[in-house]
């Protein structure tokens, strides 16, 4: 730093001065103690007449009381035996470097110190001695912190970005330690803590931390403890190029963010305080359906998911809460619109005992199938799994191909809405057979779901499946009508009467009556409805 004659003049001049009044109202204290408390003004003043850009040193003790201002304008170097304490505002405009220990007077109720770093080129605060300020504030142009230091009471950022020097991505060092009560103002995307910041106390908090010129805070909720110690950074970057592989990833945990993550440790403590994370322009994609987001946090080998307890704001911008499992890397992830759920089934009446397959239904010609490939139209449904009767999504209009393959329109599989996460039945619901349903409800927590209804009769709630052939299972046909002309989960003689009475009447082509297929209603499926009315064959249901 350069500095004027006039202005170091001027500085000797206030540092006098500020003598002259410890001594006024210090009286007996002072002349006790005074030549020792004068040591470093006098090597100060001797170190910056030799050299105005040299440090200024405290080898002993110096006080600056409360209703002082003391401005250091060149380096401030504190030595292994130096004890500096500040009660008034010290302003460093140089670098600061404490081997010894800089605090203040923790017995004082009025005025407490605030030490303000408010130079106007870059400042490094080193040294390897204790750091503890009141209040403390950065106000100058940026900052790189080479040891902890610790706030009492508030951090300023009003300005410049303060980067802590750190060995690993973990590693907390040189971290901005936040005593139990302490806050802080100012944080923006001018002024973070790009390193860790490290919260002691069972009140909420939010780290005021970023990276790469992105403000990106980390709010937790109140830890059990007092005695509770969080610790928390951000990184602008791909997880996976910090070892975290976003591929390595558990059933249910979405596209994990390759823009950002962050990590938080529970340093002290055993409570498992809320998390909530936001995301902006910088984030990676957000859905503007907010409850595919999540909370995803690397648990050592992969990611998991924290869930999605709360949302505010948009795709543009907002913020999730989860509650939490654990501690350590964290980021958001975004599940799939659409799940693809892969289900196989066969229809009895269409099975095809020598292609192995179901024939597809006919139009009146006999000849002609109703659909392009597929055997007939579908509806798959999803029933709750602590009651069956609450359906929670219906596909219809499913193709069912001869294979017993079952996919929506246009995809090979049933999409289902990825917000859908929970334990479900899937149900196969057709004009003319049995309601059949799974044998347990099944997770739908992963993008990919199967369930194949044809390998065991076992395969459907109660068993309820007629064996096609061996190790070959189908779903139950006959229930085309009720007492009410709508399905009732039995075959009895009133669906025989239909079928009957649709055969009296020749009715030809794609109708619900013809349950072989072939384009007609005949003796045939009349057949084929009895025999499993003798059976007594009805829906086995949860
Ligand atoms: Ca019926
Ligand atoms: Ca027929």
């Amino acid at each position: 730093m350069k500095y004027t004659k006039d202005n170091i003049d001027r500085y000797y001049l206030k540092t006098d001065i500020h003598i002259k009044e410890t001594m006024l109202k210090r009286s007996v204290l002072i002349k006790i103690t005074k030549l020792y408390r004068l040591l470093p003004v006098i090597l100060i003043l001797l170190a910056t007449k030799a050299n105005a850009q040299m440090a200024e040193y405290n080898t002993g003790n110096f006080w600056v009381y409360a209703t002082q201002q003391k401005s250091v304008l060149m380096d401030f170097v504190n030595s292994s035996t130096g004890v500096f304490m500040n009660n008034g505002t010290t302003y460093y405009l140089g670098n600061y470097q404490n081997d010894g220990t800089v605090g203040y007077d923790n017995t004082l109720t009025v005025n407490p110190g605030l030490s303000s770093f408010a130079g106007t080129s870059a400042q490094t605060i080193s040294g390897s001695g204790t750091t503890t300020f009141y209040n403390m504030q950065f106000s100058g142009l940026s900052f790189s912190l080479q040891q902890p230091v610790s706030v009492v009471n508030q951090l300023d950022l009003s300005n410049g970005i303060v980067t802590a020097q750190q060995t690993t991505l973990q590693t907390v060092m040189n971290e901005v330690q936040m005593s139990a009560g302490s806050s802080w103002v100012n944080a923006s995307s001018a002024s973070f803590v790009d390193g860790f910041v490290q919260k002691t106390g069972n009140t909420a908090f939010t780290f005021p931390i970023g990276n790469s010129s992105y403000y990106r805070p980390l709010t937790l909720a109140a830890p059990a403890q007092a005695t509770d110690v969080f610790t928390a950074r951000y990184i602008y970057a791909d997880p996976t190029v910090g070892g975290y592989s976003r591929t390595a990833k558990a059933s249910g945990v979405g596209e994990v963010s390759d823009k950002e993550y962050w990590i938080l440790q529970r340093t002290t403590g055993s409570s498992s305080p809320q998390v909530t994370l936001s995301w902006s322009s910088t984030s990676a994609t957000v859905p503007s359906d907010l409850s595919r987001l999540q909370v995803v946090r690397w648990d050592g080998s992969q990611w998991i998911s924290e869930g999605n307890a709360s949302t505010t704001g948009d795709a543009t911008a907002g913020t999730i809460t989860a509650n939490m499992t654990g501690y350590g890397v964290i980021s958001l992830a975004v599940k799939s619109a659409t799940k693809q759920l892969d289900v196989k089934a066969y229809l009895q009446s269409l099975w095809n005992s020598s292609t192995l397959k179901m024939n597809q239904c006919l139009t009146d010609d006999g000849v002609t199938p109703q659909f392009t490939t597929a055997v007939d139209a579908v509806s798959v449904e999803l029933h709750k799994a602590s009651d069956y009767s609450t359906i929670i999504y219906t596909a219809s209009g499913l193709m069912l191909e001869p294979d017993g393959t079952i996919h929506s329109s246009g995809s090979t599989a049933v999409d289902i809405p990825g917000t859908y996460t929970g334990n479900y039945y899937i149900t196969i619901k057709t004009r003319n057979h049995v309601e059949t349903t799974s044998a347990s409800a099944l997770s739908f927590a992963a993008d990919n779901i199967s369930y194949d209804f044809t390998t065991a009769d076992s395969q459907a709630y109660g068993s309820n499946q007629v064996k096609l052939k061996t190790g070959v299972y189908g779903v139950y046909a006959g229930d085309i009508t009720g007492k009410t002309s709508t399905q009732d989960q039995m075959v009895n003689g009133r669906d025989v009467s239909q079928v009957f009475s649709q055969a009296n009447l020749s009715t030809a082509g794609y109708a619900k009556e013809d349950m072989n297929g072939d384009g007609m209603v005949n003796g045939r499926d009349i057949n084929r409805v009895f025999s499993n009315a003798n059976l007594s064959i009805y829906a086995i249901l949860p």
